[in-house]
């Protein structure tokens, strides 16, 4: 490869851990220091799907749970155009969630594998290192009330929670667990620090596949 390509860094969590906080400040940071950055997030509700996956979210239609699942990683796949030409241009994508929530939501519900879930999202660009913000029940609980979405119970978290602990135990994922429980200028610096090494890292590699 002639140039230096972006990384692909995703920021995981249960909901509430801080993720969009620090997605944010990390694009901030990785500017002012001169480096090409830019956050996306998912679902990515401003396209014709991600409206269906909003109404879902906000309750507003009830859909079935297989078919939602794929919703979900639909609206990753359309983006795969955008975060190659991003990548390839040189700009590093900090992702707040990805294919992990996927899986991690959908088989916290009733009869669904981890290896069903899997597979819709198997070929999409795999991230060069994934944070993944790890808060316990009652520090979260702490932070306030959950909202009036779908999936906003802390029954359903922790289940999810249960669901992250197995994908983390995957090694062919560059997973970094941090405490999110810090401040948020002790995470922030975690993980900048982190990121920088990893985009230095994998300018001259190639963009790996999930
Ligand atoms: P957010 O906009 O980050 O608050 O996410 C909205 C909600 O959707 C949140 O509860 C997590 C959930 N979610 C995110 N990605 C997926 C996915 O791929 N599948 C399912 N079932 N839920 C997801
Ligand atoms: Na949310
Ligand atoms: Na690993």
């Amino acid at each position: 490869m002639a140039c230096r390509r972006g990384a692909l860094i995703v920021l995981e969590g249960v909901d509430r851990a801080g993720k969009t906080t620090q997605c944010q400040k990390l694009v901030q940071t990785l500017r002012m220091s001169g480096k090409s950055a830019e956050m996306i997030r998912f679902p990515d509700r401003s396209t014709e799907i991600g409206e269906v996956i909003n109404a879902y979210l906000d309750k507003k239609s009830d859909l079935e749970d297989h078919t939602v699942h794929l919703l979900f990683s639909a609206n990753r796949w359309e983006k795969v155009p955008y975060i190659r030409r991003r990548l390839e241009q040189g700009v590093t994508l900090i992702v707040d969630r990805y294919a992990f929530s996927g899986v991690a939501f959908t088989s916290a519900k009733p009869g669904f594998s981890l290896e069903w879930c899997k597979n819709s999202d198997i070929g999409l660009p795999k991230p060069d290192l994934v944070f993944f913000l790890q808060l316990d029940p009652f520090s979260a609980a702490q932070r306030g009330e959950f909202g009036a979405e779908r999936y906003e119970t802390s029954d359903f978290q922790t289940a999810v929670q249960q669901r992250f602990d197995h994908l983390l135990l995957d090694a062919s994922i560059n997973w970094k667990v941090i405490d999110a429980s810090q401040s948020i200028e002790d995470l922030h610096s975690q993980i900048r620090s982190y990121s920088e090494d990893v985009m230095e890292l994998v300018a001259r590699q190639p963009i790996g596949e999930l």
